[in-house]
């Protein structure tokens, strides 16, 4: 079993529109364990190091003021390769070309207002967990559902 642990951030387009409980609830359905919750006010330092694989495009400064207009949500999720599954879940970057069911496709129209940012690989998770959580924001803990979660099938 390939237990992993990847980032979410819920945007400013998600706590603005009260979303919040929405997309929480998709992923907690799911069976993904929430391991570290809290609000985040970035600094533009912050997303110059999140963002910095965008640096230079045009839209790179309107994304860093969208970003701050409020504290992000931010999440660490646990479970069977949470890398893939969340991604999955949260669907493609352009809301408009993101499969149905995902919470792109559902809940929202347009980038940067797609209301999740989600880690896109283990590297990035790893790194990601390292910018925007101390040691004492990530916890472990058994749920009486694991076994019915995790179980011991494929
Ligand atoms: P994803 O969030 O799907 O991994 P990235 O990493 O390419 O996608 O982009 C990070 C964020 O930058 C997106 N979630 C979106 O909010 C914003 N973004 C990406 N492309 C654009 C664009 N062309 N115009 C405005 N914002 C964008």
């Amino acid at each position: 079993m390939n237990t992993q642990r990847t980032v979410v951030l819920l945007k400013p387009d998600a706590l603005q529109r009260d979303l919040l409980g929405e997309v929480i609830g998709r992923f907690e359905r799911k069976g993904l364990k929430i391991v570290a919750l809290k609000l985040i006010p970035f600094t533009d330092e912050m997303l110059d190091e999140h963002y910095a694989h965008h640096k230079g495009k045009p839209f790179f400064a309107a994304l860093k003021q969208f970003m701050m207009q409020t504290p992000n949500v931010a999440m660490v999720l646990e479970g069977i390769d949470a890398v893939a599954e969340v991604r999955k879940i949260v669907g493609a970057t352009n809301p408009r070309q993101a499969d149905a069911g995902t919470i792109r496709a559902d809940l929202s129209m347009n980038v940067p207002s797609n209301l999740v940012h989600a880690s896109d690989s283990e590297t990035t998770a790893e790194e990601e967990i390292q910018r925007f959580f101390d040691k004492s924001d990530l916890f472990t803990y058994e749920k009486i559902t694991d076994r019915y979660i995790f179980g011991d099938g494929i």
